[in-house]
């Protein structure tokens, strides 16, 4: 990809996560400051690019969204290879949704390597079915930053890009 002038990093973004968990909304709300229209599951891949500036450094993201198809694992690869960060996205209402992890990593590692990835808790503005012990078990054993978002009421996505920016800029 050519870097004009007015980038000095480019990144590609991917969201894993099971279908649900928000991964198409908190896209929306970051890219596009909307709510995405409830309009069932994302087919295919979709790409956005966004330019942020953080600590004097432009940044061009290009966000990777993954439709319903995730299943098939020759696509997963496709979509997290050159992968520079990941966030692994879940649904704080449904436990599985946070048991699936390894399956979200391994995809990842496989095809991009060992990147900087932050998990997602999303939907606060619901009430938790996950003990704050089971998320901070499952995470820290892996390494991952743990963040709380809602793309509902906008809580914390902003944060959440930059902190996956700071995890890949300083590993
Ligand atoms: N209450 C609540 N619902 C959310 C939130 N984020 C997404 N949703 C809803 O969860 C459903 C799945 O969201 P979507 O973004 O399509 O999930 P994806 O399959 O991971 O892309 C939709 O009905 C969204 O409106 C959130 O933060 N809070
Ligand atoms: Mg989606």
């Amino acid at each position: 990809m050519v870097v004009g002038s007015d980038t000095d990093f480019v990144h590609k973004l991917v969201f894993l996560g099971d279908s649900g968990v928000g991964k198409t909304s908190l896209v929306q709300r970051y890219v596009y400051d909307s709510l995405a229209p409830d309009i069932g599951r994302t087919i295919g891949a979709m790409l956005h690019v966004k330019s942020v500036e953080l600590e004097g450094a432009k940044h061009k993201l290009v966000i990777w969204d993954l439709g319903g198809q995730v299943a098939f694992s020759a696509l997963r690869e496709q979509y997290c290879s050159h992968a520079s960060g990941a966030f692994f996205v879940f649904d704080r209402t449904r436990l599985e949704t946070l048991e699936h992890v390894d399956d979200w990593l391994d995809s990842l590692y496989a095809a991009a390597g060992k990147v900087a990835v932050v998990a997602v808790e999303n939907k606060i503005d619901l009430e938790s079915e996950i003990s704050d012990e089971q998320i901070k078990g499952m995470l820290e054993a892996r390494s991952l930053k743990w963040i709380q978002t809602s793309a509902m009421e906008n809580v914390n996505v902003e944060v959440a890009f930059k902190e996956l920016i700071k995890e890949i800029r300083t590993p």
